[in-house]
């Protein structure tokens, strides 16, 4: 029979059809071939100056919490250094390194010099400890009434700790930053004994009023919404925002309101969203885990060292809160400790010799935990000599040196001469210690428009979240001419300074606004503006620096838990509290307030027209306003500065 084309055919199909199932049968034999991966393998790590323990910690509720160990050779009697976080104990000791001073993440440098123990535990819900997760679980009582939280888990921890390392001294401190600053300091809560200091790196501690979620009543949704979605939509971290845009402002701008954004990435079952979109006033949902206002209920039982940034874009408000809500306890003295180095919100615990262009002097931070925080550890961790450290360690910028205050804020100490002063908004954008007076002829306001079709960006564009673009970390310290000018930024700018204006704490702006819609953001920025040529660092001629700056949502004037919608066109008073400062505005320099309605698309737009709940604006309710700041003697808008007279 002649081969053909057609019987060719006929043949691999029969050949497909009925020698496959033979083929398969034949492999579904065990595997002849022995694995290259034997059973149980050993690796040599004699060359490791340390021994790495994993443990599963049991909880008093059975839940057990997964436990990085790692124990330096030949430990003997060594303190214990504990950190408590969500974002993945494994990943905090990764580097495969033999030496433990390697491994080490930063903030852990000098107890790692020191050969202390080092373990990092995922808290509950989190990587692969067991139970469930809520964010920033709250103290138990009126929001938690499950008897657990990071003070039971805390004590659990240690006590396994102590009694299972043997190579222990049963001295514990707890170190952490931000998050891990939150867990560091709920473990002073009810400690267990062995717990002899925390350490808590600029801690949330008040998740409304200025850190991470709001400031002040305005939702911050970039960061807070890709933070939720990377933490709470799996235990591991195992999805990722995305976004087909380069840049965000764009991203932010395709949606309204903040639950739109949601809507588009799914976020809505996950339960702090919905916490969030449901508590967006200060109601007891937050004032109940206020943590400045519940610990100063609290006896002071463990040494604290509370480290913050002068510079810190996550979690400003929290240190200094709870230093200043703590310190009024009787029993603080010698206890009790606030570090403000210039640092943003990783520089405490990581490098501290620059922030963007700004510069220090040298390795501020390394010169911390070397100088200051070491000594202070070993002193309660191995009976080293006590410190010679006042209560307050606060960073002058400007000058560029460390100062120690008796008390903060108001960084004085005895025999100085304070001051809060008013440094007035004027006509034609000047700005004096001089109040107003009536004169004729002048405009006594400011008007601008304020639309939310067209906000004010944060940073300038495009703002790219992308690793090695991103600026992040640098953002409070950008050049602010790129929005000076703007027809809906105002500027209000003094003289060249004849002497240094010193100013130490909290420094407030009073601003008498009125608006065309029923309400309004007001962003109020404190700007240190450098002399238009340095021929040392031309970069930083004319350079506007933002000494502080924060944002009120003025529906929350009067009351941060009822808002009340503002009456059109009336002058009403706003008083934007700003991030604590240290700084010295130096002879030559200038001193500039800017004011703007919008800081995008860091905090959700305003509508200016007042609805019950931001989070779910409608697109018509976002509407263009005009808002006027007023500058007469009646309506004396300023900004309060903390003056120190003599040091
Ligand atoms: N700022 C972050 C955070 C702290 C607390 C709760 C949620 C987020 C952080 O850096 O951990």
């Amino acid at each position: 029979m002649p081969i053909t084309l057609r019987s060719l055919t006929t043949l691999c199909v029969f050949l497909f059809l009925h020698c496959a199932p033979v083929h398969a049968l034949e492999t579904s034999r065990p595997d002849s071939l022995k694995s290259d991966i034997p059973e149980k393998f050993t690796p040599k790590l004699d060359a490791f100056d340390y021994v790495k323990r994993v443990e599963m910690v049991p909880m008093r509720d059975g839940v057990k919490l997964n436990t990085v160990i790692l124990i330096p050779k030949g430990a003997n009697k060594v303190p214990i250094i504990l950190n408590r976080t969500p974002y993945n104990a494994t990943s905090k000791f990764a580097k495969n390194s033999p030496a433990l001073t390697s491994v080490a993440p930063q903030f852990m440098d000098t107890v790692a010099q020191a050969r202390y123990i080092l373990v990092s535990q995922d808290i509950r819900g989190k990587y692969k400890s067991e139970g469930n997760y809520v964010m920033t679980r709250p103290q138990v009582g009126p929001l938690n009434d499950s008897g657990l939280d990071h003070a039971t888990d805390a004590y659990d921890t240690i006590d396994w700790l102590v009694k299972n390392l043997p190579e222990s001294n049963g001295r514990v401190a707890m170190m952490g930053g931000s998050y891990e600053g939150f867990t560091s300091l709920m473990a002073t809560l009810n400690p267990h004994p062995a717990l002899k200091v925390s350490i808590p790196f600029a801690p949330m501690v008040d998740g409304w009023i200025g850190d991470d979620w709001f400031h002040n009543g305005a939702f911050r949704q970039t960061g807070t919404l890709e933070y939720i979605y990377g933490q709470e939509a799996s235990r591991s971290g195992d999805y990722e925002w995305w976004t087909g845009k380069r840049d965000q402002f764009e991203e932010y701008s395709s949606v309204w309101s903040a639950s739109d954004m949601a809507k588009r990435k799914g976020i809505e079952s996950l339960g702090f969203w919905k916490a969030l979109a449901s508590h967006p006033s200060y109601d007891s949902y937050w004032s109940d885990q206020a943590l400045d206002k519940f610990f100063a209920t609290q006896p002071i039982k463990v040494p604290m060292m509370i480290v913050a940034g002068l510079f810190d874009q996550e979690d400003s408000y929290g240190g200094p809160a709870l230093f200043r809500a703590l310190s009024k306890r009787s029993d603080a003295a010698g206890k009790l400790h606030l570090i403000l180095g210039p640092w943003n919100h990783g520089g405490g615990r990581r490098a501290g010799g620059a922030i963007g262009p700004i510069q220090f002097d040298g390795d501020t931070a390394v010169w911390f935990r070397n100088q200051v925080m070491q000594p202070f550890l070993d002193h309660f961790l191995v009976d080293g000599p006590k410190p010679n450290l006042s209560p307050a360690l606060v960073y002058q910028t400007g000058t560029n040196k460390w100062q120690q205050f008796d008390t903060w804020p108001q960084g004085c100490n005895e025999g100085c001469a304070f001051k809060t002063k008013s440094l007035y908004l004027g006509p034609q954008g000047t700005l004096s210690f001089a109040t107003p007076k009536p004169v004729t002829g002048e405009a006594m306001s400011d008007s601008y428009p304020s639309d939310p079709a067209k906000p004010v960006p944060f940073i300038p564009r495009p703002i790219v979240t992308t690793q090695g673009e991103n600026r992040w970390d640098e953002w409070l310290m950008i050049d602010q001419r790129f929005v000076d000018g703007r027809p809906d930024v105002l500027t209000y700018v003094t003289e060249p300074l004849t002497q240094a204006v010193t100013v130490s704490g909290e420094p407030k702006g009073r601003l008498f606004a009125s608006t065309t819609g029923t309400d309004a953001d007001w962003v109020v920025k404190l700007i240190d503006v450098w002399p238009d040529e340095n021929p040392v660092r031309p970069v930083m001629g004319g350079y506007q620096l933002m000494v502080a700056a924060d944002i009120l949502r003025g529906r929350y004037r009067t009351d941060f838990a009822k808002p009340n919608p503002l009456e059109p066109n009336k002058v009403l008073e706003f008083n934007v509290r700003l991030p604590h400062v240290n700084h010295v505005f130096k002879p030559g320099h200038k001193i500039m307030v800017q004011i703007q309605s919008s800081w995008f698309p860091l905090y959700d737009r305003n509508p200016q027209t007042y609805v019950q709940n931001i989070m779910f604006a409608q697109p018509a309710d976002y509407r263009k306003q005009t808002h006027t700041i007023h500058h007469s003697v009646a309506a004396p808008s300023a900004i309060d500065l903390p003056i120190v007279l003599k040091p």
